[in-house]
This record gives structure tokens, C-alpha cells and sequence, in this order.
């Protein structure tokens, strides 16, 4: 995250920490007890061998220090990428990974870690509207390292017009993506924070709108932040899952 501030793990407890042979690869969210939801492009493609390198981690607000009061670690047992996917076009970043605890067990809700609600199918939230991203992802796009702090910032919904225009991204941006930035460009996700949350609140609860995806550069001028519209995927979140539609909320 670029801008923005340090965050407790305790403000947004359904952040996960996803690891490749113990680096740092992406970040997720905790929609269910079992299951991650993050960004298509953080994994290889075809890469059949790759689940049994991934760990998760929840409840982690420094990336480097083991805290084993506060963390949950787990396994990878099912690594599902949407089946529309493009490497080119960056369509359908979207993937699921459902997670268990070396014993077995699933995520055990604590002030730590709990599960974030995802918003019903289609629903709409107008430009303009502050939602938050959070993240262990660089604080600027030149840097060498990764952020050793969840970072989080506020950043504003674009409508799909101006995102769409030649001066931001043209058509790149498919309906299954939305754009977020800040009036002065001075916040933005970063290289690390992808795969993680944009999380909107309605009715004094927090939803999952968007996964972190792509942008060019991070906090440039015209060029914001692009997200997954996660709800442009109720259904085959439900189906990959076996969770109910009717969960939601
Ligand atoms: C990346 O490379 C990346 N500024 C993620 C988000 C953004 C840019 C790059 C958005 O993972």
C-alpha cells in the first residue's frame, strides 16, 4: 500500500497472507472458514505442483515475525483459478483456495481473525463511495521490499465511464473490473497487495467488493487502482464452494 497508514490485523482480521515456499505472494480474504478468496494472477498457470508449496496465514499483522498467540496457519487442499482467466487481460482475476490446518481444522474466529461478508450478486455501489484496501504490499512502487506492516488506506470508487476513458485505462477495463483512487493520487495498492481486500461499508457492516488486481504504476496520477468485482462472481463462488447463495450478508 502506498499512502495510507499502519493497521492492527484487528481491523481487518479477514485479511490472509498467502506464502510460496516461505516468501511472501499475495494476499487473500477470509470469506468462509475454509476459504481464501484472492487474485488469479498470483498463481502459475498449469502449475499442478503449486498448492503443496502455498501456506496461509490469518491473524498476521507483521509479515516477518511469527506471533503464535495471535496466528492461524494453514495448509493449501484445493487450489480453484476462475476457469476465464486471462494472463493477457487480466479478466476474471479471481481464485479461491480452500485452506486446513496441519490438524485438519479451519479457521477458529478470534479478535485476531474472522470472515468478511461477501455483498448479494450485482449489487451497486455509487463513484465516489470510500471503501478501504489493506495489504503487506510495497509503499512504493520502486521499492525493494515488501511492507514488514499491514498497511491500509481509503480509497474512492471510480464509475466504469471515467475508468474506461483514453486518459485512465480505455478498454482495457472489462465490466468484470472497477477502478478506486484518491482525489490527489497519493494512495493507491501496490506490487503484494494483490489478491487482498476492498472492502466497502453498507449498513454499518463491512462487504468484500473488490480483489486486488492491476494497475499501472501504484499511486500515479490517472492511472488508479483496478479490482475484481467480486460481485460479478456470487454464483461461481457458491458453486466452487458448495457455500449457499443464501449465506450472503
Ligand atoms: C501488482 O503488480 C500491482 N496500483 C498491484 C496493484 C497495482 C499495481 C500493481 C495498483 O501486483
Amino acid at each position: 500500500i502506498v499512502g495510507g497508514s499502519f493497521t492492527p490485523i484487528e481491523s481487518h482480521p479477514w485479511v490472509a497472507a498467502i506464502f510460496t515456499q516461505s516468501s511472501f505472494l499475495c494476499g487473500g480474504s477470509l470469506i468462509a472458514p475454509s476459504w481464501v478468496l484472492t487474485a488469479a494472477h498470483c498463481f502459475s498457470y498449469g502449475d499442478e505442483n503449486q498448492t503443496e508449496h502455498l501456506s496461509v496465514y490469518l491473524g498476521k499483522t507483521a509479515i516477518n515475525d511469527t506471533d503464535f498467540d495471535k496466528e492461524q496457519s494453514f495448509i493449501v487442499e484445493k487450489l480453484i483459478v476462475h476457469q476465464g482467466y486471462s494472463d493477457f487481460t487480466f479478466n476474471n482475476d479471481i481464485a479461491l483456495l480452500k485452506i486446513r490446518s496441519k490438524a485438519g481444522g479451519c479457521a477458529e474466529k478470534s479478535a485476531f481473525t474472522r470472515t468478511v461478508c461477501l455483498p448479494p450478486a450485482h449489487t451497486q455501489l455509487p463513484s465516489g463511495f470510500q471503501c478501504s484496501i489493506a495489504g503487506f504490499g510495497k509503499e512504493r512502487y520502486g521499492a525493494w521490499t515488501y511492507s514488514q506492516l499491514l498497511k491500509q488506506a481509503e480509497v474512492n470508487l471510480l464509475s466504469h465511464t471515467q475508468c474506461k476513458s483514453d486518459l485512465y485505462y480505455g478498454d482495457r477495463i472489462t465490466r468484470n473490473m472497477f477502478c478506486a483512487a484518491t482525489p490527489d493520487w497519493d494512495a493507491d495498492a501496490c506490487k503484494g497487495d494483490s489478491g487482498g481486500p476492498l472492502v466497502c461499508e453498507v449498513s454499518g457492516r463491512m462487504f468484500l467488493f473488490g480483489v486486488v488486481s492491476w494497475g499501472e504504476d501504484c499511486a500515479k496520477r490517472n492511472k488508479p487502482g483496478v479490482y475484481t468485482q467480486v460481485t460479478n462472481y456470487n454464483t461461481w463462488i457458491a458453486d466452487k464452494t458448495g457455500l449457499s447463495r443464501y449465506t450472503e450478508g
